[in-house]
């Protein structure tokens, strides 16, 4: 059977599917990595959930594809990858509508204030009184960043709100319903809500600046369900703290797992541990994805999703 270099753990439907078509070989678990390289040499694809540098690239050299798991591909060096020629798949489009409904349930979440709300009643403090009023999204505008196949889930769900939806991006799109902005911080300026989801990449490092979070002001609020490099962290925490900027929901973070832990403690702030796509359904379809890129390139056939 053909080889595979299978980077880190993937889902066990997952692999049983590649096992299926491939001899799978685990690199994570090889106590001698230059011995696995060496057995590898002509390993022709690669499955990974786990990025994929120039360094791995070049020790196995009869590589022709790497099939990612999850649709950013920014912890894959594509530009190492088109040098040697190597073909990098992702899984675009079956993690939409996951990823879009946990951006709303955060949304959700930080406007009724459904988390302190929660810990009020097992305080007890409901026996001594009502919980405070709350914002509500129905009327509310929200400007996405990045309409992209993620961006138009969400904007189709906060239109079900009764939210106004507005845009940015880097071009307009001439046949969506929703206004653009081409300027991201007019776009703040004149939204309740940003919701962020655009690929981590440098052209969208710190996009969300300090500028563009005090133009959102103290009644807005940021949810980021694309990378935590999109927003400039540490000016976030200092502008959730002095009120500039009303709250944040978020389930990316630059240096995840890790944050800052003064975000733990903010009752303007919800945080979620990168469950974007973290559904069993969600999840098998992309793992799904991921072996039929890999069966169409041993095949011959034109890969499915291919991002390079
Ligand atoms: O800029 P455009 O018109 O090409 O729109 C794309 C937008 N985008 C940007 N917007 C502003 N400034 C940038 N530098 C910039 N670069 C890209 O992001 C497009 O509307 C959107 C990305 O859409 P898709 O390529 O369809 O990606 P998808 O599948 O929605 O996923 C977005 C990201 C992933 O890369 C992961 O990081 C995360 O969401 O799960």
């Amino acid at each position: 059977m053909e080889d595979l270099v299978l980077h880190g753990p993937m889902l066990a439907s997952t692999v049983e599917a590649l096992e299926k078509a491939f001899t799978v070989n685990r690199l994570w678990e090889a106590g001698d990595k230059d011995a696995f390289y060496a057995a590898n040499a002509g390993t022709r694809f690669a499955a990974t959930g786990h990025g994929f540098t120039a360094e791995m690239m070049d020790k196995l050299p009869a590589l022709e594809v790497i099939s990612s798991f999850g649709v950013g591909t920014d912890s894959i060096d594509l530009k190492a990858a088109k040098e040697r020629n190597i073909r990098v798949t992702n899984t675009p489009d079956v993690l939409n509508d996951a990823v879009a409904e946990l951006a709303v349930g955060l949304m959700l979440t930080l406007c009724r204030r459904i988390v302190p709300a929660h810990q009020y009643i097992k305080d007890g403090k409901w026996l001594d009184g009502a919980y405070p009023l709350t914002g509500e999204l129905t009327g509310a505008k929200v400007g996405i960043i990045g309409l992209g196949r993620i961006g138009k889930e969400i904007a189709n769900r906060c239109q079900a709100f009764k939210m106004q939806v507005v845009y940015h991006g880097r071009r307009e799109q001439k046949f969506q319903p929703y206004p653009y902005y081409a300027d991201l911080e007019a776009m703040a300026r004149d939204v309740d809500w940003i919701i962020a989801v655009v690929p981590g990449d440098p052209s969208t490092a710190g996009l969300v600046s300090e500028s563009v979070m005090k133009a959102l002001g103290p009644n807005g609020a940021i949810v980021n369900v694309g990378r935590g490099s999109l927003i400039d962290e540490p000016a976030m925490i200092r502008l959730l703290k002095s009120g500039e900027l009303g709250g944040a929901a978020l389930d990316v973070f630059a240096e995840e797992p890790k944050m800052s832990e003064e975000l733990w403690n903010m009752d303007n702030v919800v945080l979620s541990p990168h469950q974007g796509s973290a559904t069993h359904k969600t999840r098998w379809a992309m793992g799904d994805l991921v072996v039929r890129n890999l069966l169409a390139a041993k095949a011959g056939d034109p890969l499915i999703s291919p991002v390079v």
